[in-house]
């Protein structure tokens, strides 16, 4: 029962060791371990078809240079949220089995975003190599590779989940959540046009909006849902007030990655950021033109989204001119609070450790 202050409750958990807590940590090596098996039965294809043998290898290929090196914490969290929400009698060996399947679907969705956001972004690296479209021979080729990922989830789904009675919830649930990231990915970029800077256009609101769509639905509600409709749970309800919290937690961890985009440390964070060239509608930008002085907005004007390193390191002065590391800290530390009291609010009834466990992973990361 939920009856302790969230901040109680969480210290609590913590007590328990911060290894023993770590439900993610201990999950880990079971899921990397399900990695060669995804690999196989998406491969297997060959046997049956041997003149797309060559297909099948560089699937192979794609799939070992981009959905591995992450971090797996949406993966993680379905397998997690299903251990917690399954009665115990429904994790047997053919369950957990299909959860880990279904964990490696939300990395594969990830790795099919991550590949075109690559390309969009012109980034450099990703997880401390080389972005795929960057490797010599593979530049645009890397668009099919994307929707070969795309595929593999459905291919995925159907192998494993067919006879499943939550099997259609899972299909419409990723379907649905592929289209809100790409609506959010358009959002992104039609908000950093290539040819000029906008500072109108960066407002909170329009912040908020393209937040929640390009990450908040893939990155957190979705795992969590996974997990819901495999234990049974596809009430409209509980699935609204688990969203009000995941929502909420997709909101910080994308303005955590903005901030990082600039003042992490690129092997830490394993990407060199670019969102000062992209002309992009970074948190950053919005909290600058919040505080900025006429002055301080012509300095943005004139050196925002542009390639040219100079620009780049005034553009950074004038953020640390305006405290927004600090302003950073501050906002964490508040987003953590208000989260932590939708836990308390919206989980029940579904256990408040899912939560946690998440929040846990968020807060103070570095990468
Ligand atoms: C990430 O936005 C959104 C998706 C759908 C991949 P981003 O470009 O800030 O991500 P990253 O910093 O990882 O390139
Ligand atoms: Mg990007
Ligand atoms: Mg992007
Ligand atoms: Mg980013």
């Amino acid at each position: 029962v939920w009856t302790e202050e969230p901040r109680a409750l969480c210290s609590s958990l913590r007590m328990n060791g911060e290894q023993k807590c770590d439900v993610y940590a201990q999950e880990m090596p079971n899921f990397i371990q399900h990695f060669p098996q995804i690999v196989r039965v998406l491969t297997e294809d060959d046997t049956g078809h041997p003149e797309i043998g060559d297909v099948i290898a560089r699937l192979k290929e794609v799939l070992e240079y981009n959905a591995i090196g992450g971090k797996y914490n949406r993966g993680l969290t379905v397998l997690v949220a299903f251990r917690e929400l399954a009665e115990p009698k429904k994790q047997d060996a053919d369950s957990l089995q299909r959860a880990l399947t279904v964990g490696w679907c939300v990395e594969l969705l990830q790795a099919f975003f991550l590949v075109t956001d690559d390309i969009m972004d012109s980034s450099l690296t990703r997880r401390g190599q080389v972005c795929w479209y960057r490797k010599p021979g593979i530049g645009l080729d890397a668009v099919n590779d994307a929707l070969l990922l795309e595929a593999c989830i459905y291919r995925l789904l159907k192998f494993h989940c067919r006879e499943q009675s939550y099997y259609l919830n899972l299909l419409e649930l990723f379907l649905q959540t592929a289209y809100q990231t790409e609506v959010g990915q358009t959002l992104d970029v039609i908000t950093a046009p290539q040819d000029h800077v906008d500072l109108s256009k960066y407002t909170e609101k329009r912040y908020k909006s393209i937040v929640k769509y390009k990450t908040a639905f893939y990155s957190f509600y979705l795992p969590v849902a996974a997990a819901m409709y495999m234990a049974g749970i596809d009430g409209e309800k509980e699935h609204s007030n688990a969203r009000k919290i995941l929502m909420e937690m997709g909101e910080f961890f994308q303005i955590q990655d903005d901030f990082l985009d600039l003042f992490g440390d690129p092997s830490v964070t394993g990407k060199i950021g670019t969102d000062i060239q992209d002309n992009k509608c970074s948190w950053l930008v919005v909290q600058c033109l919040e505080r900025a002085t006429p002055e301080q907005r012509q300095i943005l004007q004139e050196n925002y989204g542009q390639k040219d390193a100079e620009k780049v390191a005034r553009v950074k002065a004038l953020y640390e001119e305006l405290d927004l590391p600090a302003v950073f800290s501050r906002y964490e530390e508040d987003s953590y609070n208000h989260i932590m009291n939708l836990i308390q609010q919206y989980a029940a009834p579904l256990p408040p450790a899912i939560f946690l466990a998440l929040a846990n992973k968020l807060y103070k990361r570095k990468k």
